[in-house]
């Protein structure tokens, strides 16, 4: 049957809710006003391992400063799709095949049927430069992938996993990365299911592992193959095979170029390391000594840390750098490395007007 979006809010007993239908709008629909709706999604099924809700967000204090979970509507998006692939739940199939010994194929109700968790994780993109916004933090619940792929049961000369996209799209990381790590197929973020633009009905998420070899986004088959017979789409223009997040850390405020009060005030970002967590952050402002910046909770290792030091800016110009240390120990890399071809590198460095 099809349902019109105005007889579903209808359905649904949304009367006049602006917002509420906004929201409803962007999670199950897509943006074409001409869309006719097949099959939604009422409910997400329960996580077995709940998590709780973040303690209080330093960034309610701190005016410019991420707040702890990005709100979906502000996630960064990138991918190749010149319009949001639409796909209609009555047909959708996920497979799993390729070098595996007992092929899986499952409907959408089939595959939320399993038991789905719940993952903070930040994720974010190669192309992201020193000080850039291409990374977000979410709560993403899913079912995790290693289960999924061990009761397809893998031959033993499989060594990639490939995510393929109902678009075309392909990324490919180690088979080996499923080490335990809360790697899912991710079918709701932040508390909603996936937004079109986000991957809806469902994604790979890969904690650690950069988007352009793991986060397929409207995904619809996984392959087991080898790194010596197949590669994803980014491989094949140039990028590295192999794309772990690397150690990272960004001023949100003051804004880079920008102009800042003199007085009291506060210098404040993010910092994220593939795995390990954020041990320490320092800051440096002109030629002062390094200053360690107080770190926000730490959920997971598995996301960025918010950071802040208190800053009472004399009248001119300034200089101010950061750097972090990952939960081993490992101080992030100072050189300059470029985007390509396996993300950025460098202490994030803004220049700010105090008047
Ligand atoms: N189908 C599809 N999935 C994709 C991509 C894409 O182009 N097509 N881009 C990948 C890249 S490069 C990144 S960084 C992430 C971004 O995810 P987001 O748009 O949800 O933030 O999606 C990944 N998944
Ligand atoms: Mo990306």
């Amino acid at each position: 049957m099809e349902i019109s979006r105005r007889n579903l809010f209808k359905a649904l007993g949304v009367i006049g809710a602006v917002g509420v239908s906004a929201k409803l709008a962007t999670t199950t629909f897509s943006n074409t006003a001409t869309t006719q709706i097949k099959k939604i999604v009422t409910a997400l099924p329960k996580p077995f391992n709940s998590l709780p809700a973040a303690p209080l967000d330093p960034a309610l204090q701190t005016p410019g400063l991420s707040p702890f979970f990005t709100p979906t509507k502000d996630f960064f998006r990138i991918d190749t799709a010149f319009t949001v692939p639409e796909i209609d739940l009555n047909t959708w199939k996920l497979e799993i095949v390729g070098l595996v010994s007992k092929p899986i194929s499952l409907t959408y109700d089939q595959l939320i049927a399993r038991p789905t968790f719940e993952l903070d994780d930040t994720i974010a993109c190669v192309s992201n430069a020193v000080g850039g916004s291409l990374i977000g933090n979410a709560r993403w619940q899913g079912i995790r992938l290693d289960d999924l792929i061990n009761e397809a049961t893998p031959h033993a000369n499989a060594d990639q996993v490939m995510g393929y996209s109902v678009d075309g799209f392909t990324a490919g990381f180690p088979l080996a990365a499923l080490d335990g790590r809360d790697a899912m197929i991710a079918i709701a973020m932040n508390g909603e299911a996936l937004p079109p633009n986000h991957g809806y009905p469902a994604r790979i998420i890969v904690p650690g592992l950069f988007g352009y070899v793991s986060a397929v986004k409207w995904l619809n088959k996984i392959e087991l193959t080898r790194f010596d017979q197949k590669h994803g789409y980014w491989i094949e223009q140039g990028w590295s095979e192999q794309g772990p997040i690397k150690t990272q850390s960004r001023i949100d405020t003051p804004l880079n170029n920008g102009q800042t009060p003199i007085g009291p005030g506060a210098i404040a970002g993010v910092a994220w390391a593939a795995l390990a967590g954020i041990s320490k952050v320092e800051v440096k402002i002109d030629n002062q000594p390094w200053r360690t910046a107080t770190l926000g909770p730490e959920i997971a290792k598995t996301t960025w840390r918010q950071w802040w030091i208190d800053w009472n800016p004399a009248k001119g110009d300034h200089q101010i750098t950061v750097r972090a240390t990952d939960g081993n120990g490992q101080l992030q890399s100072a050189a300059n490395v470029p985007i390509a071809p396996n993300g950025a590198e460098g202490w994030h460095t803004i220049k700010v007007q105090s008047l």
